[in-house]
């Protein structure tokens, strides 16, 4: 048995790992195919060069079908999507801006295209201009958010389009995976459980700071500015935060926040650098390899779901 995930990019388990900037490459993508999830390599923040260098190692340790993160915003969107589609990556997600316009290009090449969206409109409008599937995003989630829950999400998208709906925002186990599946998902997008995937070469210091956080412990920067992300409070966010509360320009925040999330995860200055994670970090105890980190989720959310016809 398999949901329309499953079938339509041909994997085994319902799992896609989000696609994190500055910490997604060929590796951890690969590593999360070859465990039977999809795996994701984030082109946020990179070069052309350096997408198809990781699509190329993502090929040479594993056949099966993994994708790429487009950040639309990114003032080298076109070129990255040129390289996606002479690669013929399985699939691209396009979040953080307006994906229809790429479309075309992706279904041309065969690139499955799955926009990240944060509400109902935006999912109607990306079904409607052809998506083939959709992850909806919600605030719980880590890196840069819209404003409503992955529970609100799904209980209003869901039942609105035909088109696969991926979930994501605060899932990190198989219960959660169980709960979404439930609900109508076709499949759970997961991204800071990942992190402490032995193959992700996001910083140890990053690693760390995400194994002490507690539930509490995200807050969500840039409200003033539009540019909302979601991270782990330290020396950085607590600055932000105060310049923010003064009303300090949007231009000026925008430039003490650029370079940050590369600081915390390439650099490790997990104190001035922008920790971006979701919210679900009690979770998150122990490195592990991606393949433990799957079979696991898997595992609980069989359990979980065998348990289901009995509670009411
Ligand atoms: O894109 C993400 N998460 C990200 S991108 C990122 S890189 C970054 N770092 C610091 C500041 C800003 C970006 C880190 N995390 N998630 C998918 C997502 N997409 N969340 C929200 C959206 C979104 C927002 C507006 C999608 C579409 C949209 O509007 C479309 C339009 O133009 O109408």
């Amino acid at each position: 048995m398999g949901t329309k995930l499953t079938e339509l990019l041909g994997i085994k388990y319902p799992i896609i790992q989000g696609g994190m900037a500055w910490v997604s490459d060929g590796k951890l993508a690969a590593a999360v195919s070859e465990a039977g999830g999809a795996g994701i390599i984030a082109a946020g923040g990179r070069t052309a060069d350096w997408v198809r260098d990781q699509i190329k190692l993502a090929k040479s340790k594993t056949d099966k079908p993994f994708g790429v993160n487009v950040q639309l915003m990114a003032a080298n969107k076109e070129e990255i999507a040129d390289v996606i589609c002479e690669e013929k990556v399985a699939f691209v997600t396009l979040g953080a801006g307006n994906p229809v316009p790429f479309f075309a290009k992706f279904k041309a090449a065969g690139v499955k295209a799955i926009p990240v969206v944060p509400n109902a409109k935006l999912a109607k409008r990306v079904q409607d201009s052809g998506a083939d599937a959709i992850v909806v995003e919600g605030m719980e989630a880590g890196g840069h958010i819209g404003s409503l829950t992955t529970m609100a999400l799904m209980t209003q998208v869901i039942p609105l389009v035909e088109i696969p709906v991926i979930v994501a925002g605060g899932f990190a186990d198989g219960r959660g995976v169980a709960a979404a599946l439930v609900m109508g998902a076709a499949g759970v997008q997961i991204g800071t459980r990942f992190m402490l995937a032995e193959e992700c070469s996001v910083h140890p210091n990053f690693k760390q700071k995400l194994i002490d956080a507690v539930d509490t412990d995200t807050v969500v920067t840039g409200q003033s500015t539009g540019h909302v992300v979601r991270g782990v409070k330290n020396k950085f966010t607590d600055k932000f935060l105060a310049l923010e509360k003064q009303g300090t320009p949007g231009e000026e925040l925008d430039r003490l926040a650029t370079g940050t999330s590369r600081l915390a995860a390439v650099d490790g200055d997990v104190d001035n650098g922008m920790v971006q994670a979701g919210q679900s970090l009690l979770v998150l105890k122990k490195i592990e390899p991606a393949k433990d980190i799957i079979d696991g989720l898997m595992t609980e959310a069989k359990q979980a779901l065998a348990k289901a016809p009995n509670l009411i």
